[in-house]
């Protein structure tokens, strides 16, 4: 088929899409324009048979080694993953061949994302869901209940999807080597954002490897690192996890696996590396203060048209209203927002929300609150 043809075919499907000037509810953003002439470069690289991409493998490693760091581990290992769900299941992977139970489980706050469920399913774990505190994070009491003699780990989430809260990591730490148990962290989310909220005043909770017990940590590129989808990241404390999940490989060059899937893609490597070299430390720290300055932003509008707003901790804001079915629905036909499980409106403030996309969303609710 001539090229112009097919793209006008395929842009007649595209325009059916939300664009992202509608959209409050994803926890991506606009990609930066960059990746685009990285991803033009790579985009034949197969990191399943790295010694055919060499150079493509040192990109990964690089880009491993400085997350890790700013992770608080410079022995730190790991891949440029599918996304969140792949570099969650590689932790209780990994944890799961550690301890060999015959009926192992894990426990996690009940505020998990559903990867979790996914999780437990394929790899045939109990899943342990523990209730929140009023503050949204695991509670710690009844962390200690739900241990007994078949728990291999505990997973501490770093900015659940739905508040923006975070876990006890620390304390969960102290469980952690207490019971001998494996500690895996999501911070899928907040990966990218709480070191530099953390910089910025608006935090001060531990996370990541400074917690001794922590083994592993999810970190997702494609979210606030603006990253083109697909690129997670699982980032190991050190190599010598990944014995637990090596298979032989007998035809690659590598004679070995130690990812889930076996081709995957060095291009999402390549740009995550690009993403961090060309926004740096710098400029990921003015985005993560953006986003939260907008966030307070719309908390004190939001606040003052009388919705009951939960104080955000990360750029997440969530709201309720006696007649939020209503107001839900009316918002729906003009923005992209989601529901919690607790029948709360939930709003992400990413990259691309603006100003100006705040302003009007406060005014069409003003305008809701006056006609339902
Ligand atoms: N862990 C946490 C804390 C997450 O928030 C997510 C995804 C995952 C794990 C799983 O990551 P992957 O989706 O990369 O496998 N959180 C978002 C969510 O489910 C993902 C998302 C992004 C959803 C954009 C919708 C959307 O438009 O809400």
């Amino acid at each position: 088929m001539n090229p112009e043809i097919l793209l006008k075919i395929l842009k007649k499907f595209k325009n059916k899409d939300l664009s992202y000037d509608k959209i409050l509810s994803s926890m991506s953003s606009i990609p930066l324009k960059i990746c685009l002439d990285v991803y033009k470069e790579f985009y034949h690289t197969n990191l399943g048979d790295p010694k055919l991409f060499k150079g493509t493998k040192e990109i990964e490693d690089i880009a491993i080694k400085i997350i890790g760091s700013w992770l608080n581990n410079r022995n730190a290992y790991g891949f440029i993953v599918s996304g969140g769900t792949e570099a969650n299941l590689t932790g209780l992977w990994i944890a799961r061949n550690i301890y060999k139970k015959k009926k192992p489980n894990f426990i996690v706050s009940e505020l998990c994302h559903f990867s979790f469920d996914k999780i437990a399913d394929l790899l045939n774990i109990e899943i342990r869901k523990v209730p929140v505190n009023e503050e949204y994070e695991i509670d710690i009491d009844s962390v200690r209940k739900y241990i007994d003699e078949n728990t291999i780990a505990i997973v501490g989430i770093a900015g659940t999807t739905e508040y923006g809260s975070v876990d006890n990591i620390k304390e969960l730490g102290l469980i952690c080597e207490e019971n001998d148990l494996y500690l895996h962290v999501d911070a899928a989310f907040g990966g990218f954002v709480l070191p530099f909220l953390k910089e910025l005043g608006y935090y001060n909770k531990e996370f990541d490897f400074k917690i001794k017990a922590v083994q592993s940590i999810t970190v997702d590129p494609h979210k606030m690192l603006l990253v083109p989808i697909p690129a997670g990241g699982i980032i190991l404390r050190n190599e010598k996890l990944l014995d637990n999940i090596t298979f032989e490989a007998h035809y690659l060059l590598e004679k070995r696996s130690r990812t889930l899937l076996g081709t995957r893609s060095g291009a999402s490597a390549a740009m995550t590396l690009a993403s961090i070299l060309y926004l740096g430390r710098k400029g990921l720290k003015k985005i993560v203060d953006d986003c939260m300055r907008k966030t307070l932003y719309l908390y004190e509008e939001l606040n003052d048209l009388g919705f009951n707003v939960i104080k955000p901790k990360m750029n997440i804001l969530v709201f309720s209203h006696r007649k939020i079915e209503k107001i839900y629905k009316g918002i729906l036909k003009k923005y992209a927002v989601s529901m919690t499980r607790r029948n709360e409106i939930r709003v992400v403030i990413m990259p691309h929300v603006t100003y100006e996309m705040l302003n009007d969303f406060v005014d069409y609710l003003k305008y809701l609150l006056k006609n339902i």
